[in-house]
């Protein structure tokens, strides 16, 4: 008889992912929990149900330019699929902004936000971007718009009603760069009532949002990123047609194939100052500071993803007389994917718990400083295990995972942006720097890794000779990183920055075990059995939770 190989199939995205339960079981009080989980069930089935078709409906048929009608006029219309716009309205729906800014749930809201932006991400052919811009932008909105902005646009970003909702974008990059945001060259012109921009913006994501947030230059403002403005645009009036904006082009990408992404001309377009003049690179910082978290929420997910599904077809695939999920080399492979989806997992909601907490006014100094410091670091590391953990997973298929219409290719390159937008891995590296200077160094950090890890020695199930392993494994990491910084002041700042992107990797690491090794304890006290256990093994004893290269070993 003729082999067909059985294709992967995926389950509720929320019931079949026992980290996510256990972390939310772990982090939540009884009662949060008790409320959100129904809804987090029914997104668990949306996004194998209607979201996922949507999203191969928009991946299928990808944004098209339109520069002028049938008869000539100049109308820069990008057109994108039902299902692209399809996903836009259960964006709304699931209130994948609105919950963030709603506070039903005080600090845990962000967790309970993040988690829902995990279930959809994956399903959701990037539309998660313009869920993290708009998300972004309402946080930029809040802080530092005045009262008509927050009656209007940040309430059109936040509300539950699609048939009301606004997208944003967030229009940072030009041709000079976009890392160095500092050298903008957009111009900012004030006129009677307001100002008007004229510049090029070289990548603007989710083009067809309603705004979006962006810098310019004042006229006469200094060189250098204190002398950009935070402006707001409303991009079409209300006929639809573009205000004083012309697309030139499409990008296009290797993936995000979706997500309408466009070289803008602005010439004398309607803008807002946001707050007042000046510091805007400083102002922008809220808007990407959330949007980061997103990026390493959406790494977790892809990454989840991917396992998910080469976890289920090795549970299939048959090679050498078995299926390849009993065969030891290749579930250990499995093993470390899942310990990397766990890490990464744990990492987000933390950070995504963080956030909550310094939004509610309830962080104390510690936290708001932990925040600052894993916030580039949650990003950078997540975004590279993105790229490794698909690729693995897409190896875990043999040829098919290279074969487009398995859906396997779209993953790995969809996960090769998130080490590039909100910051490059080197980039941020530099910002975790720039966050220990203005801060007080490591050390609410290392002061966090030292209390779970007391506090785990102190626990029920310490006595383990597994868990006193761990516990003196990652204390020794955090002796070793202490000195790491230590030495760092006596050495130049070329020499620093060498070493900043093994330094971050040796933070997150080192958090990141910590953070599993404590829910680990917890759970298996608790009755929730030992795989956390495994996962947190993976991670305290992989050679040199401090290390240079560190993040391959988990794949490696
Ligand atoms: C799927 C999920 C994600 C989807 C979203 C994707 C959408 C894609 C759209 C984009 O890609 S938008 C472009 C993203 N671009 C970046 O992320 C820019 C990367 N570059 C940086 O982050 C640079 O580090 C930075 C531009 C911030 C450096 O600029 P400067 O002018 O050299 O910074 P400087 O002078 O060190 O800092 C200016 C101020 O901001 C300082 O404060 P003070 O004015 O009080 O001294 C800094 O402390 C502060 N600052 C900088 N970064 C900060 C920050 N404050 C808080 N948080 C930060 N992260």
């Amino acid at each position: 008889m003729t082999f067909f190989q059985e294709p992967p199939v995926l389950g509720n995205q929320f019931r079949d992912d026992a980290m996510l339960r256990l972390a939310l079981r772990w982090m939540l009080p009884r009662e949060v929990l008790t409320e959100i989980e129904p809804g987090l069930e029914a997104l668990g089935a949306r996004a194998v149900g209607d979201i996922m078709v949507a999203g191969d409906e928009a991946e299928a048929s990808p944004p098209r330019h339109v520069p002028y009608d049938a008869w000539g006029h100049r109308v820069d219309r990008i057109e994108v699929s039902d299902g692209w716009l399809r996903l836009g309205r259960i964006a709304v729906e699931e209130r994948l902004v609105a919950l963030a800014y709603e506070r039903a749930h005080g600090p845990w809201s962000r967790v309970h936000q993040m988690a829902r932006v995990y279930l959809y991400a994956p399903s959701s052919a990037i539309y998660s971007c313009p869920v993290a811009m708009s998300d972004g932008a309402a946080r930029a909105l809040e802080l530092l718009g005045d009262e008509s902005l927050r009656a209007g646009p940040f309430g059109r970003l936040v509300t539950r009603d699609p048939a009301r909702a606004w997208t944003s974008g967030q229009w940072m990059t030009e041709r000079s760069g976009g890392s160095d945001v500092s050298d903008t060259e957009t111009e900012a012109r004030r006129v009677e009532g307001g100002w008007r921009l004229h510049g090029t913006k070289w990548f603007t994501s989710a083009t067809t949002s309603e705004m979006a947030m962006t810098l310019a230059r004042p006229v006469g403002a200094p060189d250098g990123g204190r002398g950009l403005s935070l402006f707001f645009v409303k991009l079409r009036d209300e006929s639809g047609a573009l205000r004083g904006i012309r697309v030139n082009r499409l990008k296009d990408k290797l993936g995000t194939r979706a997500l309408p992404t466009a070289e803008l001309e602005l010439d004398g377009t309607p803008a807002t100052l946001v707050g007042d003049e000046g510091n805007g690179v400083r102002k922008i910082t809220s808007m990407l500071n959330i949007t980061r978290i997103h990026n390493a929420v959406n790494a977790a997910a892809l990454m989840r993803r991917a396992t998910a599904l080469a976890t289920d077809y090795a549970s299939r695939r048959v090679a050498f007389g078995r299926v390849i999920a009993e065969q030891p080399l290749h579930a250990t492979t499995l093993s470390s994917l899942r310990a990397a989806c766990s890490g990464a997992l744990l990492l987000s909601l933390r950070v995504a718990e963080l956030q909550g907490r310094e939004e509610c006014g309830v962080a104390t100094d510690d936290e708001t400083a932990l925040l600052r410091l894993l916030t580039p670091v949650a990003k950078l590391y997540t975004g590279k295990q993105a790229v490794a953990v698909t690729s693995e997973a897409l190896e875990a298929f043999g040829g098919a995972g290279y074969i487009e219409d398995t859906g396997v290719p779209r993953l790995l390159r969809d996960a090769q942006v998130l080490p590039i937008w909100e910051g490059t891995t080197n980039v941020l590296s530099l910002d975790l720097l720039r966050a220990m200077s203005t801060g007080d160094g490591l050390r609410p950090l290392i002061a966090e890794v030292r209390r779970r890890l007391d506090g785990v020695a102190a626990g029920a199930v310490a006595a383990e000779p597994e868990l006193s392993e761990l516990i003196a494994r990652l204390r020794d990491g955090a002796t070793a990183l202490e000195e790491w910084e230590r030495r760092l002041g006596d050495t130049g700042r070329d020499a620093v920055e060498v070493q900043a992107r093994p330094l971050a990797y040796a933070v997150a690491r080192l958090y990141t075990g910590t953070l599993l090794l404590d829910l680990a304890a917890w759970a298996s006290a608790s009755g929730y059995g030992r795989e956390p256990l495994a996962d947190a093994r993976l991670w305290a004893m992989a050679d040199g939770v401090v290390g240079a290269s560190c993040w391959t070993r988990l794949c490696s």
